[in-house]
């Protein structure tokens, strides 16, 4: 297991429910130790185990929700 945190940026939030959204399709992802969207900031932060998932991954994940990454 290799642990990583990273934040990006996150273009298409306009509300809570967005940041909801995304919170939970990550939260459900396998590989995903924990992901946070704040509202404020429009940023995600994420952790994650990199020998299970990646960045590019992610990246595909939040996109098929309608949002992107700024990465
Ligand atoms: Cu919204």
């Amino acid at each position: 297991m290799v642990r990583v945190k990273e934040t990006y940026p996150v273009l298409g939030i306009s509300c809570a429910s967005c940041v909801k959204k995304i919170e939970d399709v990550l939260n459900k992802t396998d590989g995903v130790i924990e992901a946070n969207v704040n509202f404020a900031t429009e940023k995600l932060t994420i952790e994650y185990d990199n020998d299970r998932l990646d960045i590019k991954k992610i990246d595909k994940i939040v996109k098929s929700i309608g949002f992107e990454l700024i990465t």
